[in-house]
Parts: structure tokens; sequence; C-alpha cells
């Protein structure tokens, strides 16, 4: 008996700077407009994925350990039919996925899992895609994905259709470090709860663009902040980046607060926590705040002032953990079995 072909690949998880919400087409993931990520270092998901020819029942899937159930299971499941349709592929799939952060240590847990499953998954079915056709395919699993292909700070551009929706990397003429365009960014993520969220980011992104009268604005004042965004990192001016990334994430948590009825993923310890980065900031350090579909707060600062900026949330978040996060690599392909 021949072993089923495996891939193991790995990917890290990223933070929007400048965020996607909605979707223009939903079965394709189109989103409503482009955004920016920085990849983040040390946030790996690593999978390994084999087709098993005499296997025709359901997928196995274990995530770190466990066995997903509900949409979790489904997500996965009808991401692999769509390899298994382009592979020409009629196997059950055996996924073993585990990550070197909690799932619930405030990162985007999906961006880094589907850009690994993507990888994985297209390898061990005898597809050899490039990057950007990789970009493409791990948006299919989950929108942020997309960007976690690639390192350092990336743009999704949000295209009109499957071939023109896809992550590229921010390349700056003259950039002395490649992963960080010159601009020494890093995070600081700050986790306040750790509590499950109450309603994913697919059916909040849903019920935002449907019920809020804040949504278009903040899309249409989004596609000005990137083209701030973009300014300041081709002038690596990071003050500037800071501004726009902090106004954006407040513009769409307002949007999706206005919703009917609310979607306020904030809890009183994130109200606090923006405000001890406004405090930290007008103390002179670099700190911008963002803030996902969860509670969590991540600061966008400099490198060589992280843990100074560490230093000063501590005293006004006590017993808020916080981990300093530098840009990371993309997508790795870590062995292929055949
Ligand atoms: C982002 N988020 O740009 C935004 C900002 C959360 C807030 O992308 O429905 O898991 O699977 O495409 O990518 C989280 O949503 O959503 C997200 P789907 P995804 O990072």
């Amino acid at each position: 008996m021949t072993p089923a072909p495996a891939a193991t690949a790995s990917a890290n998880t990223n933070i929007a700077l400048i965020k996607y919400w909605g979707k223009a087409d939903e079965s394709l993931t189109i989103p409503t407009a482009s955004s920016l990520s920085l990849t983040l270092g040390g946030t790996r998901t690593t999978t390994t994925v084999s087709f098993d020819d005499g296997a025709d029942g359901a997928d196995a899937v274990t995530i770190n350990g466990a066995a997903p159930g509900g949409t979790a299971r489904a997500r996965v499941t009808r991401f692999l039919d769509l390899v298994r349709a382009r592979a020409g592929l009629t196997a059950a799939a055996s996924v073993v996925s585990s990550s070197v952060v909690p799932l619930a240590a405030g990162l985007a847990s999906s961006a880094a899992g589907f850009a690994a499953l993507a990888a994985a998954a297209s390898r061990a079915a005898g597809m050899d895609l490039d990057d950007r056709a990789l970009s493409r395919l791990a948006r299919r699993g989950s929108g942020s994905a997309a960007r976690s292909v690639f390192g350092g700070l990336v743009l999704w551009n949000a295209g009109v259709d499957d071939a023109t929706s896809y992550a590229e990397p921010v390349v700056v003429d003259g950039a002395d470090e490649p992963g960080g365009a010159g601009l020494d960014p890093a995070m600081v993520v700050i986790v306040l709860s750790e509590e499950r969220k109450t309603i994913g980011s697919t059916e909040a992104m849903r019920a935002t663009m449907r019920t809020s009268p804040l949504y278009p604005a903040w899309v249409e004042a989004g596609r000005e902040d990137l083209r701030a965004a973009l300014a300041a990192v081709r002038e690596r001016d990071l003050p500037r980046l800071g501004e726009v990334v902090e106004a954006n994430a407040l513009g769409m948590h307002a949007a999706m607060i206005a919703s009917r009825p609310s979607i306020m993923y904030w809890l009183p310890r994130t109200i606090e926590a923006l405000h001890a980065v406004r405090a930290v900031r007008e103390e002179g350090l670099p700190a911008w705040a963002t803030i996902d579909a969860g509670p969590n707060v991540k600061v966008l600062t400099r490198g060589a002032d992280a843990h100074a900026v560490v230093a000063a949330l501590r005293d006004r978040l006590p017993g808020a953990a916080m981990t300093v996060r530098r840009p990371g690599g993309g997508v790795r392909v870590e062995g292929v079995a055949r």
C-alpha cells in the first residue's frame, strides 16, 4: 500500500492596520474594501493534511488535540471540498493542526489556520500554487487568511472577483528591513479576556453591513485611511500610520455598535485599555490602539520602544497579559511526502 500523499505547512497570524469588515461577495469572500496588515512573528499554526485514497468517509480534523464540531468543522470540510474539486480528488482528508499560541490568546486564529491549511492541502493534493494563487485560495477559507500567506506588511487588494482579490507584500524602495519596511513596527497584544466571542466575525460583518447606518461612511473613510496608511509606510512615518490605524479601528467598532441590534465586542476593560494607550502616547511613547472582533486591544508601536510601552501600560492595566510581537514571515511549507 502506498502512503497517502501528505504535506505540512505553517503560517503566522496577522493583525489588520486598516481593517477588512464586510463582504461584497460572500461565497467568494470578496471584501468591500482593501485592507493592510502586519504579520506577527511567533504566532504560527502548523497543519498537516493527507488525502487517503482508500477513505471516502468524512474528513478527520484535529485542532490542538481536539476534534472541532459545528461551524468550525464545517468550514474546514467546505474548504477541503474546494481543494478536492480543483485537484480532481474525492478522497477524504486527515487534518492535524496545532498553534504555538493558545486559541484564546486574543489573536485571530482563522487567519493563520486557513493560510496553513491552504498551503498544506493544496500541496497534499498535488498542486503547486504560487503565492498569489495561494492567497486567493486561503481567502476562500477566511478573508484575513489571504494576508497571512505573506510576511511583514501586507496589502489585500479587494479586487472585484476571484482572480483579482489577493494579498501581496508591501515593498518599500530602499527599505532597510524587509519585514518592517524600515518603520520598525511591533505590536503589544493585551489580553483582557479569554472568553469566546459572542458573535463570530462572518455573522457580525453581515449584520453591520445590513443594519448599521454608519457602515457606508466607514467604508468610504477607509479608502482614504488606506491611502494615508500606505503613504505613511512609504515615508516611514510611524506616528502618521499609528493615528490612521487607531482611527480606522475605532470607526469600524463605531459602525458595529450602531448596528441594530448593537454589536459590542468591547468590555469595560477594553475602554480602560484605550484610555491607557492614549495616556502612554501623551507621555511621548509611540502607541496606537487597534481592536478586532473581540475585547482585546493590540497596540502598534516601534520595536525599539516596545518594552517601554509594555512597562507604561502595565502600571495602568494591572493584571492584563501583554506580549510583544515583532513582524513575522509568511507561509512556509515544512514538508511534503508522496
Ligand atoms: C481584519 N477581522 O481585517 C478584520 C478586522 C476582524 C476585525 O478579518 O468571515 O475571520 O472568515 O472572512 O477574516 C476577522 O474575520 O472573517 C477579520 P471571514 P475573518 O482582520
